[in-house]
């Protein structure tokens, strides 16, 4: 069992005491579990195996190392079963709901009943929410809303989340070695869609049915739910669906191709065929009955006519033809990444020291990191104001001026406010030497205003980097609603960067405007808005962004050394 998963549970728990109106204290000790078990960077299941204490951990006492224990022994624990039966199944799937937390979920199910999403749309269509303590209209405006949102990512993971699943599959099955030759992920996944809907596993096996045997004994699987001599389909604890398909090595390069898709790329390759009387399908590329390629991918492309096309490119827009005319633009890769510059401290709403942050940067081999912080409306994060902003700016200074070949930025992430002014004195920003600007309220604003609100604060003159541009949160939070060309022309007039956010639930820009950006002259940065030193690695993902988006190295500023980046951000 995975850190992730059983956090998850501490979670549930936690969640279920809340809306039961239990006992704070509790609630926050299983919320902080949670947290180190999502924090931690070896995993629980294996400190546990070889006898180490889990009450070593911070936040971990003997009676949740004792749930631990149990949960990885059985699945669940007493604990959380027992809350579980004092309220229906499944009640915490409204917690899912921006807006909606344990409070009000106690509220609707004491005084509506209401526990499931479904009961919760027909009472929100009827008019029944608003009345409640402490809801009105417009949280019945928001939840209808967030139900749709939510609805349209039903059954679906974040890439993340799938990275996760695939490296504990990877590792059994590598295991497998003697039965399972080989092994590749295709689909979605491969492309390194932001969310993935299942998993296409391909696999090479002298012996189907050993396999299959093997197969079924990975310990993360719930069910086979159909099994044949080509396929087998099955479900994980989890409840994520897996189709793995046998392919003779002969064959594995087209399996690899089709299966990779998207749908849209594949019957555009197609049509390649056909022009070149040619036959494209999973087990290779035929003139009549004769095999011209299929043991791997790239001869097919070659046996095409067309140029390699890496996988994060694959969703027919555009890239065939660009591919066919030698047109491909080299795809930027994390190794081109040399800083960060996105990373909130202790001082705001991160969980590390300046220094802590610093360090962690250097040690992926970066040459720079800027330290910004929130900025004052943002009370939820305890924002800065001017006067603690300078105090906190000097602070990055003095970390940095004891770093050697190492460049510290003092930064801010500055709110866009109603109007579009800034959160804090231009004065104070010109001071810094990275300001991203970012919308963190009323998202609901109309068109016209939000494109009025991001025009003017891009314009300011104090503004290098507009941060997460389209505020979403994946499967939580709608994209802001603006006028795209407007808002992308004044951040190429006013020399203004788009931010690539690669937290796992942002992921925003989204590939297609990044295409969209590099088409109008726009700069973009990748960041990871880093709230803790782990996070750092989350760049992985907004670099799969930029490449679904076509960007090469030159497209992204925290590509240049940091001398180079200096220079690019002076102000005149
Ligand atoms: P997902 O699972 O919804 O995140 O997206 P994909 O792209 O992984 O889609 P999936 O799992 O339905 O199918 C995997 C690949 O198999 C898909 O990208 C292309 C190929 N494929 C599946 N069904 C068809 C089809 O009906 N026609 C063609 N041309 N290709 C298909
Ligand atoms: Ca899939
Ligand atoms: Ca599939
Ligand atoms: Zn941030």
């Amino acid at each position: 069992m995975r850190n992730s998963e059983i956090a998850a549970l501490f979670r549930e728990m936690a969640n279920l005491l809340e809306i039961q109106g239990g006992d704070a204290f509790r609630i926050r000790s299983y919320e902080q579990a949670a947290r180190t078990l999502e924090e931690m960077t070896e995993q629980v299941a294996l400190l546990a195996g070889e006898g180490k204490k889990l009450t070593d951990l911070p936040g971990i006492g003997k009676s949740h190392a004792e749930k631990i224990e149990e949960i990885l022994k059985t699945g669940t624990c007493a604990r959380l079963e027992e809350l579980r039966k004092a309220l229906p199944p499944g009640i915490t799937e409204l917690l899912r709901l921006k807006g909606v937390g344990p409070k009000k979920v106690k509220v609707l199910w004491e005084r509506l009943k209401i526990s499931t999403l479904e009961q919760l749309k027909a009472a929100a269509e009827a008019g029944k929410i608003r009345g409640l303590p402490g809801m009105g209209e417009k949280t019945e405006e928001h939840i209808l809303k967030s139900l749709k949102t939510v609805a349209a990512q039903a059954g679906r993971i974040s890439i993340h989340e799938a990275v996760e699943i695939v490296g504990e599959l990877g590792r059994y099955l590598d295991l497998q070695k003697k039965i399972i030759k080989r092994w590749t992920v295709a689909g979605s996944f491969r492309r390194r869609v932001e969310t993935v809907g299942d998993l296409d596993v391909l696999i090479e096996a002298a012996d189907r049915a050993a396999a299959t045997e093997a197969i079924g004994g990975f310990a993360g699987l719930a069910e086979i739910t159909e099994r044949g001599p080509e396929k087998l389909e099955a479900a994980l604890k989890g409840g994520f669906q897996v189709d793995f398909r046998f392919f003779e090595a002969e064959n594995f390069g087209a399996a690899l191709q089709y299966f990779t898709g998207s749908k849209a790329h594949g019957i555009a390759c197609r049509k390649i065929a056909q022009q070149k009387k040619l036959k494209l399908n999973e087990y290779g590329l035929f003139r009549g009955e004769k095999s011209v390629a299929g043991r791997n991918e790239e001869e097919i492309y070659e046996k095409l006519g067309l140029e390699f096309v890496p996988p994060e490119l694959r969703e027919d827009r555009g890239e065939v033809e660009a591919a066919a005319a030698g047109k491909l633009p080299e795809l930027i890769e994390l190794a081109d990444i040399r800083g960060d510059l996105h990373a909130h401290t202790k001082e705001t709403d991160g969980h590390d020291t300046i220094a802590a942050m610093a360090e962690a940067a250097r040690q992926r081999g970066y040459q720079y990191l800027a330290i910004t912080d929130h900025s004052q409306s943002l009370t939820v994060a305890r924002g800065m104001d001017e006067k603690r902003l300078d105090k906190h700016a000097e602070a990055v200074r003095k970390v940095g001026a004891g770093l050697k070949d190492f460049m510290l930025l003092a930064g801010i992430e500055v709110d866009i406010l109603k109007d579009g002014r800034l959160d804090l004195a231009e004065s104070a920003l010109k001071e810094l030497d990275w300001v991203i600007a970012s919308v963190h309220s009323y998202f609901e604003q109309s068109e016209a205003a939000m494109t009025e609100r991001i025009v003017r604060a891009v314009s300011s003159g104090a503004v290098h980097c507009l941060g997460h541009p389209f505020g979403r949160l994946i499967g939580q939070r709608d994209p802001l609603v603006f006028d795209v060309d407007k808002v992308f022309a004044a951040c190429k007039k006013h020399s203004v960067a788009l931010e690539i956010n690669s937290h796992p639930d942002r992921l925003d820009l989204p590939d297609v405007y990044c295409q969209r950006a590099k088409e109008m002259g726009l700069k973009m940065v990748i960041s990871t808005d880093a709230h803790r030193t782990l996070d750092l690695g989350l760049i992985e993902h907004g670099v799969w962004v930029a490449r679904r988006g076509w960007l090469s190295k030159s497209d992204v500023l925290n590509t240049a050394t940091a001398a180079a980046f200096r220079k690019a951000i002076a102000r005149s």
